[in-house]
């Protein structure tokens, strides 16, 4: 089976230029091309999402599967498991993808006790490790799955039963050693279940410490083990629960404040995400990269109309543009990358609309990077000779932490009226969307 080809109409997906008119090519995204010094691939470090790409069949709440996927037909778990693999790799190959990502449920199905659920991860980590060393693709993040099984319905590590939690953890445990066999750079707590819909039944604070002290062990096994990759907490305002408690990247970067986990925890921004919660996806990730701690992103988009979490494809030139100014102002995503959790419609029922949706997404990122790479400079100067008054006077006295409301009083009352400044922000959106143009017309 190993040498089966899952997609045989389509060969390695090649660069050809923004004038091709080939839907399985690159327009924008040229690997190797060097824009500031590194290449598109360094800066943009892709990920293929496991769950969506292999796993999803088209299920929406209203209507049963519509893809039908050649490595999901056998009924035995281990040969399943084994062809959805082959397939993935096919797939990260002719992609051209450096990275992956998976939950524990998502390379094999889970079993009903934690024992046969660790046989079965046992056998498929195995083979994934045979399949990264011989095509040089590298795991960007492992999780585990705690919220779809029926034990998970009131949460995982603020389940209000312990034996739960208990589970939970062992699950945790698991991928950490999974994910020190695979090398993964990164390990994501996205909260699944955490959060709740009444508090007629919950104790929010007794649940956010038990969070905490969830967090706390897995940070702890992870040092006991030696796996040293970076740990990431992925915001989410709502879905499943009516209030998840890890809500928007200010939410969480309090509670990391709160139980003193900034050491040890970054943030995974999802495009969509920032959209349910009431901001922009700029907005998530200029809030983390603040705090030192944008660690990876969920590069995805949702619907306006819509509104719930629909993990469409990114395809927004100008949404990515502004993306990928704040990841470029902060030097990159270190051991972070752009993972797609992204899905086709269910209506995208050909196997070429798998690779379709990601050449869309990753030309539209590779086109953020070039018009942010060619407006940074003009940005920096837009915010420095903005904020240019407090660069001496009374605003540098402001800023050092100097003054007073007395000095304050006194600068007012010498200045008499301040003057009446333009935020210009239509003259700055224009300028932008030039750039924008600059970069199609290839200036
Ligand atoms: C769900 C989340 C999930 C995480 C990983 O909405 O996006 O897929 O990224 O558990
Ligand atoms: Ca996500
Ligand atoms: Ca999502």
């Amino acid at each position: 089976m190993s040498n089966e080809q899952y997609f045989p109409s389509v060969s390695e997906i090649k660069y050809e230029g923004p004038d091709s008119k080939n839907p399985l090519a690159f327009k924008w995204y040229d690997p190797d091309k060097k824009v500031g010094g590194k290449t598109m691939k360094e800066h943009l470090r892709f990920g293929i999402a496991y769950w969506h790409t292999l796993c999803g069949a088209g299920q929406d709440i209203f209507g049963s599967p519509t893809f039908d996927r050649a490595w999901n037909s056998s009924s035995d778990v281990k040969a399943s498991a084994e062809a959805k693999m082959h397939a993935a790799f096919e797939f990260f190959q002719k992609i051209g993808a450096e990275y992956y990502c998976f939950h524990d449920a998502d390379v094999i199905a889970e079993a009903d006790t934690l024992a046969e659920s660790n046989e079965r991860i046992d056998f498929i980590a195995d083979l994934l490790e045979k399949k990264q060393q011989e095509t040089g693709i590298k795991l960007l993040w492992n999780t585990s799955n705690l919220f779809s099984h029926p034990r998970f319905m009131h949460g995982a590590a603020t389940n209000p039963d312990a034996d739960v939690v208990a589970f939970a953890g062992g699950k945790v445990k698991k991928m950490l050693e999974v994910g020190k066999k695979l090398g993964a750079e990164n390990y994501v707590f996205w909260g699944g279940r955490e959060g709740y819909d009444s508090l007629m039944n919950t104790d929010m604070k007794r649940e956010l410490d038990h969070l905490a002290a969830f967090l706390s062990m897995a940070v702890d096994y992870a040092k006991s083990i030696d796996f040293g990759a970076q740990f990431l907490i992925e915001p989410k305002a709502m879905e499943p629960t009516k209030h998840q408690y890890d809500h928007d990247a200010a939410t969480c970067l309090s509670f990391l404040r709160e139980y003193n986990l900034t050491d040890h925890f970054k943030l995974n921004i999802e495009a969509n995400h920032a959209t349910l919660a009431g901001h922009s996806f700029d907005h998530e990730l200029i809030v983390a990269s603040n705090a030192g701690l944008l660690g990876s992103v969920d590069a995805n988009r949702g619907d306006v109309l819509l509104g719930w979490d629909t993990d469409q494809f990114a395809v927004d030139f100008y949404e990515t543009s502004r993306a990928m100014l704040v990841i470029l102002k902060q030097g990159g995503l270190g051991s972070g990358g752009l993972n797609f959790d992204a899905k086709l419609r269910r209506t995208s029922t050909d196997i070429e609309d798998l690779f379709i949706g990601h050449i869309g997404s990753m030309d539209a990122f590779a086109f953020g990077l070039l018009a942010a790479d060619k407006y940074m400079t003009r940005y920096d100067e837009i915010l420095s000779k903005r904020y240019q008054s407090f660069d001496s006077g009374i605003g540098k006295d402001i800023e050092s932490g100097s003054a007073d409301l007395a000095a304050l009083e006194a600068h007012a009352t010498k200045i008499g009226k301040p003057e009446t400044i333009s935020g210009k922000q239509e003259f700055l959106e224009n300028e932008f969307n030039d750039v924008i143009v600059d970069v199609i017309r290839g200036k």
